[in-house]
């Protein structure tokens, strides 16, 4: 199957009420779209997805920090200069650059293209639930809180929150509330690094260790974790901790569970590799949004049925967004790739084409 058409946009989406990124805060999400043809004998075949490394300014104009190390604009000039070399190559062509790319996002998001135009995800049911994320600004209305998690279905077992925010009262009297509304609930706490290994200590001690699924990054230190077991006997999760490039699977007690970021972490095969070596451990797999649009969110819910299908993802973060992107999860607006800017685009001209001639991409 030969690339016959690649077509590049970039997207910003204004979010309706802002996201946390670690102890940070952002109002908008901006990322690239990838729309591929291939073409074999009457085939055809055309797909899309969505490339956005977690970067960029917070609402207070500083650096997102902790996630993705590559910016937008470096991830688009690779993708500008790839889509030439791209053009006219076979479908595996992709599999190559996405294992040579220094950047993870880019990485995975070839590899995801790669899948979906071999049919990979077509017959995969999405994994439609996902754990509801709660996340409590200082100034949020008890009222709204209480009346989110009254309205959670029964069917939802676990819900995560953020916690290291604010102070520990304030956060203590937000999980106590959580259960006193629904006792059965199991919560998976992220603290993103946020407290000193006293601090986590002496918050987990506080709370009721039955209904806590697993802490997220409870130390500034990730080293402090062990000894933070071992001191309150909670299971803790790694995420930032698995952004670092040198980052590898390395057993350590009290681990509980590995929250996997897809477009933070490289391609299918990588993340397929983590996996297995972490669940040979024993270690839970968490598939996790790192805030993509609709359509990023639609493929990681697929992604999340082939790779873990026995665990719930952590979805929940379209809430926030405005609008949708190409797949609609029901908001009044869903955008379409007409409606983004083109920026990028190889098409081969099938109609020169001759025995004697390798057929030509063309700028359009
Ligand atoms: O801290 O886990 C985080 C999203 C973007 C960046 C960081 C985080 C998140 C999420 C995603 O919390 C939702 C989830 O994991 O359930
Ligand atoms: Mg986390």
């Amino acid at each position: 199957m030969i690339l016959t058409s690649l077509s590049l946009y970039q997207y910003r989406l204004p979010l309706d009420v802002l996201l946390p990124v670690g102890k940070q805060r952002i109002d908008h999400r901006a990322g690239l779209v990838l729309q591929a043809s291939v073409r074999l004998e009457d085939e055809y075949r055309q797909v899309e997805v969505d490339i956005a490394p977690l970067s960029g300014i917070d609402i207070n104009q500083q650096a997102l920090a902790g996630f993705s190390r590559e910016s937008l604009a470096q991830v688009q000039h690779s993708l500008a200069e790839l889509l030439p070399q791209l053009c006219g190559q076979h479908l595996d062509t992709l599999l190559e650059y996405a294992d040579t790319s220094a950047y993870p996002s880019l990485a995975f998001g070839l590899s995801l293209l790669h899948a979906k135009l071999m049919g990979k995800l077509d017959a995969i049911r999405p994994q439609s639930a996902t754990v509801p994320l709660i996340y409590h600004p200082t100034d949020a209305n008890t009222d709204l809180l209480d009346n989110k998690i009254a309205a959670l279905g029964m069917d939802v077992h676990s819900v995560k929150v953020k916690v290291a925010q604010s102070s520990i009262e304030d956060e203590l009297k937000l999980i106590y509330g959580i259960l006193r509304i629904r006792p059965d609930l199991k919560l998976r706490l992220d603290a993103n690094q946020g407290f000193t290994l006293e601090q986590a200590i002496e918050f987990a001690a506080c709370l009721p260790l039955d209904s806590i699924e697993y802490i997220e990054e409870p130390c500034h230190t990730p080293k402090d974790n062990v000894e933070f077991y071992q001191a309150i006997g909670m299971p803790y999760a790694l995420d930032e901790s698995l952004n670092d490039p040198a980052y590898q699977f390395e057993m350590q007690k009290g681990l509980t569970a590995l929250v996997i970021k897809p477009m933070l972490l490289g391609t299918l095969e990588k993340l397929a590799d983590l996996i297995d070596k972490a669940q040979s451990y024993g270690v839970r797999c968490i598939i996790s949004s790192s805030l993509e649009s609709s359509v990023g969110i639609h493929d990681l819910a697929h992604v999340a049925t082939i790779l873990t299908p026995d665990e719930i993802p952590g979805l929940d973060t379209l809430s926030a967004f405005s609008q949708d992107l190409l797949i609609s999860s029901g908001k009044k607006h869903c955008l379409t790739l007409a409606q983004l800017e083109l920026i990028a685009q190889h098409t081969l001209d099938l109609t020169q084409q001759n025995d004697f001639d390798v057929p030509k991409c063309e700028e359009n």
